[in-house]
């Protein structure tokens, strides 16, 4: 069903789209739709734009990513949302791209990856492991290649905070993009982005390749800053 040019919600019923899209192609899992709307209700009550604590996260983002030996988590709402996206902030920032699935399944591993090399990825890890893993972690998410674990940092995006916990215990530098800056991988990264995936990649991106600096940069104020906005929308 088109939505027409003057809908109030084009641009949300748009990416609602891409992602319903995405899960009749099997990239999605049935979840993934639900976290979705979790996500849209948080980006309504912060008026749906990027605002200033977020973009000083993404500054700090941009300049660790650069700077470190970095990898990016790609999973199913990520990949149907925003393929081009990850792979143009894979380019700038010299990240490796490794599909990690909760939902894993052999299908939606190369389904994936195909995406991502369809989008214009050289290379994508995390399809067919199954020996190394994230220690302590039970759920498929623990299942991980060279990519991330060789990474000092990691982009994590539509994360769950267990895996965002046990990154950290692993001496990691975790970047979370999260709408929802109450949620435990919000609290548990060291730079939490609360913005949807779909504006943060492609500014994240400008900002790598203008090679932002960022001094001083404190998460705890960006979170507290993003739950000030929440609350006052509400
Ligand atoms: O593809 P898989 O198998 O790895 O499954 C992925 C899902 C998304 C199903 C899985 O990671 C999951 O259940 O995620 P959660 O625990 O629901 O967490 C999703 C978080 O991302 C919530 O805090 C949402 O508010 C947030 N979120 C949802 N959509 C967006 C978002 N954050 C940024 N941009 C979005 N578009």
């Amino acid at each position: 069903m088109g939505v027409p040019e003057t809908h109030p919600r084009k641009e949300s019923l748009r990416i609602r789209h891409l992602l319903i899209g995405g899960f009749r192609r099997g990239l999605v899992a049935e979840a993934g739709l639900i976290a979705h709307g979790r996500g849209e209700a948080y980006d309504y009550l912060i008026g749906e734009k990027t605002h200033s604590a977020a973009e000083a996260a993404m500054k700090a983002a941009a300049a660790l990513l650069q700077s470190t030996d970095s990898a990016i988590s790609v999973n199913g709402n990520t990949a149907a949302l925003c393929p081009k996206e990850i792979v143009s902030l894979a380019e700038a920032t010299d990240s490796r791209l490794e599909v990690n699935l909760f939902y894993r399944s052999d299908e939606r591993e190369k389904l994936i990856r195909d995406e991502l090399l369809s989008a214009g990825a050289r290379k994508v890890y995390g399809v067919g492991v199954d020996e190394k893993t994230v220690p302590g972690l039970d759920s498929e998410r623990a299942k991980t290649d060279e990519a991330i674990l060789d990474a000092d940092t990691v982009l994590v995006m539509l994360e769950d905070g267990d895996r965002t916990e046990k990154l950290v215990e692993m001496g990691k530098k975790v970047i979370a993009i999260d709408l929802n800056p109450m949620s435990r991988t919000a609290q548990k990264a060291h730079i939490s982005v609360v913005d949807n995936v779909v504006r943060a990649l492609p500014k994240l991106t400008e900002y790598a390749r203008a090679k932002v600096e960022s001094k001083d940069y404190d998460n705890t104020r960006v979170l507290a800053d993003m739950e000030k906005i929440i609350r006052g929308g509400l």
